[in-house]
């Protein structure tokens, strides 16, 4: 598959990059910053949040799908995260249609059900938006957006909701929120190849002992897990926000200190 991924250069794009193209695929990638040096695929410096900008970028390539992990991932005003996470995916999905292009895998986020209270039980991929943050309210914005190209286009969409992804897990909370990098690059692979998802919602997380979301919304994707962050567990020192933390799936985005003027 020829797939273009947002995000090239982010956390999330160096390692899902470098994973699709050791799977076979032939990567494209487009980030606000130019290639880092050494990069073996094809780049594009563009700002996705420009719809002429990607309309330029999918009329110079011909790709079978997108993968898009552009974003800010913290809390800034609503309009910036507005701006970065449903603006950005209306550009691609509109230049996706103009030019067939089938299906686009989503970076969503934990945080846009990040206010439901984790006594709630686990979370299945049926839970109703309950975003923590103006960035989670973003996401679950970002999700409707994806839903209604489903319906009205007939593109497939799966969107991500990723937990923590980090090399290894370094809060009491991320034993049962971290997506290992590996399992990042399986999951992203099965939302690519899955047959015919429609849409779709999936919970980005390793096969955690402590897990605190389904894994079988990604199961029936196609995505299997193959690591543990228990694996971690006698190297993470308590920290006092842990038990704050476990109140909500959010954990620290739920804080007061994520509260700020739209
Ligand atoms: C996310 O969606 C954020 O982008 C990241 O910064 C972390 O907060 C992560 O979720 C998480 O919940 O650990």
């Amino acid at each position: 598959m020829r797939v273009l991924v947002s995000g090239a250069a982010g956390s999330l794009g160096r390692v899902i990059t470098v994973g699709l193209a050791e799977l076979g695929h032939d990567v494209v990638g487009l980030d606000l910053v130019p290639a880092p040096e050494g990069t073996p695929f094809t780049w594009h410096e563009a700002d996705c949040a420009d719809p002429d900008a990607v309309a330029a970028v999918f009329a110079e390539e011909r790709l079978d799908a997108v993968v898009h992990l552009a974003g800010v991932p913290d809390e800034v005003s609503l309009p910036d995260e507005l701006t970065s996470h449903v603006v950005t995916t209306a550009a691609l999905l509109d230049a996706m249609v103009a030019h067939r292009v089938p299906r686009i895998v989503y970076a969503s986020s934990n945080h846009a059900v990040g206010r439901t209270p984790r006594a709630d039980g686990g979370l299945t991929e049926h839970a109703l938006p309950r975003a923590d943050t103006y960035y989670g309210v973003a996401k679950v914005a970002a999700e409707a957006l994806l839903r209604l190209f489903v319906d009205r286009h007939g593109i497939d969409a799966v969107s991500c909701r990723i937990g923590s992804f980090l090399e290894e897990p370094t809060s009491l909370r991320a034993l049962s929120t971290w997506l290992s990098h590996g399992d990042g690059v399986r999951m992203v692979e099965a939302a690519l190849t899955t047959p015919a998802p429609g849409y779709a919602v999936l919970y980005g997380i390793s096969a955690n002992t402590r897990a605190w979301w389904d894994l079988e919304p990604g199961r029936r994707l196609g995505y299997e897990p193959r690591d543990d962050a228990e694996q971690f567990a006698d190297r993470i020192e308590p920290r006092p926000d842990d038990e704050a933390e476990a109140e909500f799936v959010g954990g620290p985005f739920v804080l007061a200190q994520h509260y700020r003027p739209a």
